[in-house]
């Protein structure tokens, strides 16, 4: 007896630019593809992430799809797209690519198991409904699960607390409030500049300083853009052969190898420019030698202490001594982030001298106060990369989940697929470049090379694929060995994976997109080595 067709040919799991852009790239192929998703609209961490503030780090045309028939008719506000502004372009995608049909949003995984019987996932739901696909495609990006750490006390307090990966969607205003915000990585910093301009007062608690950079932000007019469209092509391009893929990569030379005038001057050039180029177009070795990071890090340190009105706050927010080499923990952008301190109605608690005891009806208590709030922010950051893809309950062939698979750290070959679970790829996971890629670059990167694998299964009647054990034990190791030649493990960071208690710490991602895509098409050239299909 023939077993039944499975629902789709594929099933993506998640509407933001990789899961957009599978979708779009497989129904081009032919294949019966569908996309669900958690979240009532597309746009993945920017339905979630709806925090005052949330804005991209990555200047236009850097972050968006490099289909012409999207960018063509699609233009910006400004220079750093706000969050409001990145779902009315996820919208227009769906609309644009009419990928409405093939997607069901406000569709949440419960679980999902492969029937290996049929060489088919199961893949079921919370009210009951199970879709069975030939092959998962995951596609949950770095930050689908966030992290609050757990605090004593916290289910007392009366106030309204939010994690600012789970905003209120229907916003929340600050306006003479009494504003906490735990955490100052990229969220704080966004939350923060926008509380301080309303709330009636504003405390931060800062376990480490944030090396923030100046965004430099800038309305686009239409007219400017109908001009910079014409380069667009060539960045397209230049963004799939960088590191990070962005626009540029880091420069040929070291920073050692020139004179104190130079490097100055250099670092004012990428200063001026703004956005994140003081740190991916820096000197060659700012990520490798801590010598070089340290002029980074005093440029930076000096810049910044610059614009802190009370001096008191310099060691704090900008220490003399660097709390981790620049740029190995991201460095977020800011516009006014360091001008709040000198409000009356922000303040400063620096948890390193004056920690947390515990959270009180009325509001936090430290060491050595009370702070009373009506609002709680956690900006405490995620369980990046493989907390997402756990939270699914992936059951593959030896009946246990991923998380199982993963207990002792995450493993994957290509950071794309894992033994024990064939015909499953994960796009922007963990071991992939992922969060040390631009978005749409890897997106787009894997959504391509993933269609061309399923039509090479498709071709060749194949129905399963699987990872073998030892290439997943290579590029894990490859993971392993390319960070120790760098400067991350040197902070404690979601990079390492240990801002997350007991999880182990390992490199999350490959360092580089260009590497990576190479890489990714040699496994093509030679019939998906590290694969067994069958
Ligand atoms: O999270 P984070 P995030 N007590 O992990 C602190 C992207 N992103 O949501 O540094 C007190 O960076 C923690 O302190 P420490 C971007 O890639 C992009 O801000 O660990 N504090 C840190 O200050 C970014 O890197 C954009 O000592 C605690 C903060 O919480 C990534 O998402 C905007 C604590 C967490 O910072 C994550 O950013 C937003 C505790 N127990 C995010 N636990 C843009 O595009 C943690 N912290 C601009």
């Amino acid at each position: 007896m023939s077993t039944p067709e499975p629902d789709c040919d594929a099933l993506i799991i998640g509407a933001g630019f990789s899961g957009i852009y599978l979708l779009h790239r497989l129904r081009e192929a032919g294949f019966r593809a569908k996309l669900i998703d958690a979240a009532a609209e597309p746009g993945g961490i920017w339905y979630w992430n709806c925090y005052p503030g949330a804005r991209v780090d990555s200047h236009v045309p850097i972050y968006e799809f490099s289909l012409p028939e999207l960018w063509q008719d699609w233009t910006w506000s400004e220079r750093f797209p706000g969050g409001g502004e990145l779902r009315r372009y996820f919208r227009y995608v769906c609309d644009k690519l009419e990928l409405w049909a093939d997607m069901a949003m406000g569709t949440r995984v419960s679980g999902a198991r492969f029937d290996g019987d049929n060489n088919v996932w199961r893949v079921d739901t919370p009210q009951g409904e199970q879709i069975s696909a030939r092959f998962l495609l995951p596609c949950a990006g770095f930050a689908a699960k966030s992290y609050t750490p757990d605090i004593v006390g916290l289910e007392s307090f009366a106030g309204e607390r939010h994690h600012t990966a789970h905003w209120p969607q229907g916003g929340l205003s600050f306006a003479g409030k009494r504003v906490a915000i735990i955490g100052t990585g990229a969220s704080g910093v966004q939350v923060a500049q926008e509380a301080a301009r309303d709330a009636a007062q504003l405390t931060l608690f800062q376990r480490t300083p944030i090396l923030a950079l100046p965004m430099q932000q800038q309305p686009l007019s239409l007219e400017q853009q109908a001009q910079e469209k014409a380069a667009y092509r060539a960045i397209f391009a230049k963004r799939q052969t960088s590191n990070g893929g962005f626009d540029a990569d880091r420069m040929e030379i070291s920073a050692l190898d020139v004179d104190a005038v130079e490097r100055t001057a250099t670092f004012e050039r990428l200063w001026r420019a703004g956005g994140l180029r003081f740190w991916y177009n820096n000197f060659s070795d700012l990520l490798t030698d801590e010598r070089a990071n340290r002029f980074a890090y005093d440029f930076w340190r000096d810049r910044v202490r610059a614009r802190i009105a009370d001096p008191s706050l310099h060691e704090a927010l900008a220490p003399m001594e660097p709390p981790h080499p620049f740029g190995t923990k991201r460095p977020s952008l800011e516009q006014n982030y360091y001008e709040i301190f000198a409000q009356g109605n922000v303040s400063l608690v620096d948890l390193k001298h004056d920690p947390i005891v515990r959270v009180v009806t009325s509001g936090i208590e430290t060491a050595s106060a009370l702070i009373e709030c009506d609002i709680i922010v956690f900006a405490t950051g995620f369980d990046a990369g493989s907390g997402g893809l756990i939270d699914m309950k992936l059951r593959g062939t030896e009946g246990f989940d991923l998380g199982e698979a993963w207990k002792d750290g995450v493993r994957a070959y290509l950071g794309y697929s894992v033994t024990g679970f064939p015909n499953m790829l994960f796009h922007y996971g963990p071991l992939s470049p992922s969060g040390f890629s631009n978005g749409p670059t890897a997106a787009e990167l894997q959504g391509d090379w993933t269609t061309d694998f399923l039509l090479h299964l498709r071709n060749e009647g194949f129905t399963r694929f699987e990872p073998d054990p030892a290439a997943e034990c290579e590029w894990t190791e490859m993971v392993e060995q390319i960070g120790a030649m760098t400067l991350f493990p040197k902070a404690r960071s979601w990079y390492m994976g240990d801002n997350i208690p007991g999880k182990k710490r390992q490199l999350i991602n490959f360092p580089s997109v260009s590497t990576y895509a190479q890489i990714c098409a040699d496994v093509t050239a030679n019939g998906y080595r590290g694969f067994t299909l069958g």
